[in-house]
């Protein structure tokens, strides 16, 4: 008996001793990850800059969310609630902290959003201590995710995000259907969550939803992307536009696309807006995203447009192609080939912080400023639609910068 006692007691210790040691890797890790130091990739291709490390991953969310810490009820330290992804996150700036409310995605494929703030808007980027909690309507959200943050001028800072939904019409043995649209919730200060309904529109789906930070005629605008289908978007699919006079009853009367799909562009099968776009003296500054398909599936990337400060649903520029793709490891994830951002910060001296996700697994940072991005916008010839019209556009710059160096040669 006493022998027993002994080798139990061995066994206890030698646990006990496991579980400190990895205790203490685990919590090793996470402060090495999130105190690294992110470097600008150089020299870029001078519109915008890349950084060597994703700014927010899974390994960056707290292990108090993933681990029980308690060694009476988790003598293995096992990872009990894994987190698959962090990507899409909204953004804001508030006081000197740059903030992130990042789409975190469970090992149970539900998404979450959680708050995490950096110093600098480039690294350190260090999660809150809980996830937010988003109020729930009647009619409860399956999941919920790609939050939009728009700081309004009516003084509150709205977060439009997607609400999913088993499709009540759906077959019984039909487990997949699902229907998509856009949960709106406002708070003052990140912490406390008001639930707004849910936006109406004629259409049978929406996604990326973004509010408009002004008011445009007295009434609050929308960037919209109506979609017959879940994936596929139908007869919808590009990025449309509507208003109405009162957010708390946020229904569209009319809605119309302002930036469709378009056949053997970048965004040959759906677009959407990204972030809200940023107010510059020449016109509104977007990002967004497009996608067409490919035998590998569908690809993700970002393009840029600007519309005009009065009538911000009508485009005064159209640069053509993407402004930026999936590169080395963004090409790879959950959902691969994708790039996807729906958050920036513009600072007071112009610096743009863009918060990228890529592969719908991780998120970066990219920066540029505001003088380069309208340079870009303005001075990127619009997309000629065949190719006979590529190679005018090409040629004509192979001519000129010919011209040039003969003349500057000695
Ligand atoms: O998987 C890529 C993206 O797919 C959806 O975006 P969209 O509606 O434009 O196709 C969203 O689920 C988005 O979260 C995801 O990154």
């Amino acid at each position: 008996m006493e022998n027993e006692n002994s080798i139990h007691q061995n066994r206890t210790n030698k646990a006990t001793v496991n579980f400190d040691r990895r205790l203490r890797e685990l919590k090793a890790e996470h402060q090495r990850l999130i105190q690294a130091k992110n470097r600008k990739v150089e020299p870029g291709n001078g519109i915008f800059s890349r950084y060597e490390n994703p700014v927010l991953t899974a390994d960056h969310t707290p292990i108090t969310w993933r681990y029980d810490l308690n060694p009476d009820t988790n003598p293995g330290l096992l990872e009990r609630l894994g987190v698959g992804a962090v990507f899409n996150p909204g953004a804001i700036k508030i006081g000197d902290k740059y903030i992130l409310v990042a789409r975190v995605e469970g090992a149970d494929r539900k998404s979450f959003f959680a708050i995490a703030e950096s110093p600098n808007g480039i690294d350190s980027f260090r999660f809150r201590d809980y996830p937010v909690e988003i109020p729930e309507l009647e009619n409860p959200d399956t999941n919920v995710y790609d939050m939009r943050l728009t700081r309004h001028e009516d003084g509150w800072i709205y977060g439009l995000f997607c609400t999913e939904r088993r499709d009540p019409k759906a077959a019984a043995g039909d487990t997949s259907s699902a229907l998509a649209q856009a949960g709106i919730v406002r708070t003052r200060d990140l912490e406390k969550w008001e639930r707004l309904p849910d936006l109406k529109t004629a259409s049978q789906q929406q996604r990326n939803v973004v509010l408009h930070p002004e008011f445009v005629n007295g009434e609050y605008g929308f960037y919209t992307r109506p979609q017959d289908g879940f994936i596929d978007t139908g007869s919808g699919g590009g990025i449309g536009w509507g208003s109405c006079k009162s957010i708390g009853n946020p229904v569209l009367e009319s809605e119309w696309v302002i930036d469709p799909k378009k056949y053997h562009t970048i965004k040959e099968l759906k677009n959407g807006q990204g972030p809200p776009p940023l107010k510059t003296p020449e016109g509104w500054l977007h990002l967004a995203h497009g996608v067409r398909g490919t035998a590998a599936g569908l690809r993700y990337v970002l393009y840029m447009f600007m519309t005009d400060l009065k009538e911000p649903w009508k485009i005064t520029y159209r640069p053509g192609g993407y402004f930026m793709a999936p590169e080395g490891n963004e090409c790879t994830g959950d959902v691969s080939n994708v790039l996807f951002c729906s958050g920036w910060i513009m600072d007071d001296d112009g610096t743009v912080y863009m918060y990228y996700a890529s592969s719908d697994t991780r998120c970066h940072v990219a920066t540029s400023t505001i003088p380069v991005l309208l340079d870009y916008v303005k001075n990127t010839p619009e997309d000629g639609y065949r190719s006979a019209e590529s190679v005018r556009t090409r040629t004509d710059l192979i001519k000129k910068n010919l011209d040039f160096l003969n003349r500057s040669e000695p």
